[in-house]
């Protein structure tokens, strides 16, 4: 298994909802991924926001309330080790809006799709840490207006810090796909972008992604065990 070594000084890991699955946060295409009967897809769009923002605010205020009761799992630790001790270049992208990342350790991470606990202000840009439920119509705690919204990238919207990432895909030598089915963009084309730089690429999954086939590697079964595993 291609494993972290001095053959891959800089590792890009991008993880996706099935690296939180084992804590019991439900992931988007499995059998928990449709919420109160909606789509998340038409939850997660700025339409959805502008038609109908109790909606869409209610949807993070339960996900974010949800994060006090769940917990990192031994992917997440193992990654945190592995950040913790590894010399070489790394960078955690997640399209995970939990905090379960941070809270194993992590700390060269980046949330590309936003995080629950943080609202963003829909008329200046300003963020500010949130823990609680976000009423649409909170107040910008910078500029006053009343346009706070939940922090959170939706579809249509340019993920964030996609600069940094590309960076990051044409630098690195080891590109590790944890836990995502592949099917949104421009994710799950990171993978051929890392291929066109000449990195190795690993997929750890439950079951193939839709991308599958564009990794040299891919091992199949559980993130908690297989994660562990691949850290060493
Ligand atoms: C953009 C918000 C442009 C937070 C999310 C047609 C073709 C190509 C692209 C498009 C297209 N039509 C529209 C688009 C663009 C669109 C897109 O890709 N749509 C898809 C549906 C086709 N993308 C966008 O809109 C993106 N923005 O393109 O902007 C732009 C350019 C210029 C200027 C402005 C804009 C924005 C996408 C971000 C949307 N927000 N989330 C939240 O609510 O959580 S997406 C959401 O779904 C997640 O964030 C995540 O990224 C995504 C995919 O979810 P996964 O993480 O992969 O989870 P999933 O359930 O799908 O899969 C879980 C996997 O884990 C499974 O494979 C399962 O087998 C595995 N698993 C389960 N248990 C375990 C496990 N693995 C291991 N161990 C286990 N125990």
């Amino acid at each position: 298994m291609t494993v972290p070594s001095p053959d891959y000084p800089n590792i890009l890991v991008l993880t996706g909802a099935g690296i939180s699955a084992e804590s019991g946060i439900a992931t988007f295409r499995g059998p928990g991924g449709l919420w109160e009967g909606h789509r998340v897809e038409d939850v997660c769009t700025p339409e959805a926001l502008a038609r109908d923002p109790a909606l869409v605010h209610r949807f993070y205020d339960l996900r974010r309330a949800a994060l006090s009761t769940v917990e990192p799992n031994a992917a997440h630790r193992a990654l945190a080790r592995l950040d913790a001790e590894w010399p070489g270049e790394l960078l955690i992208v997640t399209q995970n809006v939990d905090d379960l990342h941070e809270r194993a350790g992590a700390t060269r991470l980046l949330h590309m799709h936003g995080e629950l606990k943080s609202a963003l202000c829909a008329a200046c840009g300003a963020r500010a840490e949130w823990a609680d439920a976000l009423p649409p119509g909170s107040v910008c705690g910078a500029c006053g207006a009343p346009a706070l919204r939940p922090d959170i990238v939706f579809f249509g919207e340019m993920p964030y810090d996609m600069d940094r990432i590309e960076a990051a895909l044409s630098s690195c030598d080891l590109f590790v796909s944890i836990g995502t089915s592949g099917a949104v963009y421009p994710a799950a084309g990171f993978v051929q972008t890392a291929r066109h730089w000449g990195a190795a690429t690993l997929e750890i999954n439950l079951e193939p992604s839709q991308g599958s086939f564009l990794f040299e590697e891919s091992r199949m079964g559980p993130a908690s065990v297989l994660v562990p595993e691949w850290v060493a």
